[in-house]
């Protein structure tokens, strides 16, 4: 594959910006703008030529991420999971955008993204491994190509914009998707990553879950743009808007901007429109800061509920494929009980583990410390 320099695709035309008097831009930002309404497939005759089986699987994992969800969000209320941020309501958003990467590609999840986590291929449960207090990742990032559950805001922009630059240089034509939140765009990472891609021009895509909140802080008070996607243009790539509760739609823009990244296209930031229906996390407490009928409104938007009622407008969901669905999701719940059921068993020495080659001396000295209590408390239990 040819590795493209953007120096070479620089428009001969356009006025340098460092001309004395020039006023046109160094680029046409009408190409870049995002459409003044976010794009939508379900419920519009675009669902007709919708691949069914891409449908019908959306459904089922759609059906198993909320089912996952609810059993996770249980398990912390039993103490067996230190904590768990829900992604009921943004299941379509999760699923679709990671489904429309290639096995070779790479995913920069946050927190929140546990269910495009498992539809890389990451075991359900050992995603959960991080939550469960463990201090280690708990799979490994390079056997699915998903990097760690990224807590720290939009840390994860930069890591995805590092390894898709990496990638060109080689030439591969890997492409890196980064998720992270509204409030993330916030983030002084957000705004080095994007630079960064777009100077570079590197095969990445931004997508923004766009729920509404950052814990209890609504997006009117997060930010004065007039769509996280027009942030886009500040940095001289594309934003695109989409309905996050739309899974056919979020795939078919998601696929675009994946496969625009691998043809030498550059960077796009998409901005999915969603709704965060529970908590932020189990640790919050929503009606502290939101009203019900703002969470009933968006219920009545629910992204299983659309795809369901447009599988069934081409009768593409028969009872058979309702229940065996439903089978799946109680399956996978009750594997997460019985796994989770009994306490994990940690060797507390591999908090060392994996932090530098060479251990400082400060590192020494507490496992030093932690390894004499250890060895003390052992003693009591055998006596
Ligand atoms: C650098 C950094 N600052 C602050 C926090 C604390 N924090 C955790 S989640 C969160 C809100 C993030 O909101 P958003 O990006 O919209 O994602 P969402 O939780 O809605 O998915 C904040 C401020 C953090 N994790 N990292
Ligand atoms: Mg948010």
């Amino acid at each position: 594959m040819t590795v493209l320099d953007h120096r070479d695709q620089a428009d001969p035309d356009l006025v340098p910006g460092w001309l004395p008097g020039a006023t046109a831009p160094r680029t046409d930002p009408a190409p870049l703008l995002p459409d003044a309404e976010p794009l939508r497939v379900l419920g519009t005759p675009a669902a007709d030529k919708a691949d069914p089986g891409l449908l019908r699987e959306l459904y089922r994992r759609l059906v198993a991420g909320r089912r996952y969800n609810q059993q996770a969000t249980t398990l912390t209320k039993q103490g067996r999971l230190a904590v768990y941020p829900a992604s009921t309501g943004q299941e379509a958003c999760q699923i679709a955008a990671a489904l429309a990467l290639r096995e070779d590609d790479w995913l920069f999840p946050s927190y929140r993204d546990t269910l495009a986590v498992v539809a890389r291929g990451v075991d359900p449960l050992q995603a959960l491994t991080l939550l469960r207090g463990n201090a280690h990742t708990g799979y490994d990032p390079r056997a699915t190509r998903t990097a760690p559950l990224c807590t720290p805001l939009a840390t994860q922009v930069p890591h995805a914009v590092g390894l898709a630059h990496a990638a060109r240089l080689a030439g591969d034509d890997t492409v890196a998707l980064a998720l992270l939140g509204d409030g993330g765009t916030s983030e002084g990472d957000f705004h080095e990553g994007l630079n960064f891609a777009a100077v570079l021009h590197a095969p990445v895509v931004f997508l923004v879950q766009n729920n509404g909140y950052a814990i209890s802080v609504p997006l009117t008070r997060q930010s004065a743009a007039p769509t996280l996607a027009h942030k886009a243009v500040g940095y001289g790539m594309p934003g695109r808007l989409v309905d996050g509760n739309d899974a056919a739609a979020v795939h078919q823009v998601l696929t675009e901007a994946v496969e625009r990244a691998r043809n030498g296209g550059g960077p796009t930031l998409v901005e999915a429109l969603t709704y965060r229906v529970e908590a932020h996390t189990n640790a919050d407490d929503a009606t502290r800061y939101r009203q019900a009928d703002e969470v009933a409104a968006w219920q009545a938007h629910d992204p299983i509920r659309l795809l369901a009622d447009a599988l069934r407008e081409r009768d593409l969901l028969d009872d058979q494929l309702v229940a065996e669905a439903a089978e799946e999701a109680e399956a996978l719940a009750a594997r997460m009980r019985a796994e989770f059921h009994a306490d994990p068993d940690l060797d507390p020495m591999s908090l060392f583990a994996h932090v530098y080659a060479e251990p400082t001396q400060q590192l020494r000295e507490q496992a030093a410390q932690l390894a004499a209590e250890l060895a003390a408390e052992a003693e009591v239990h055998t006596r």
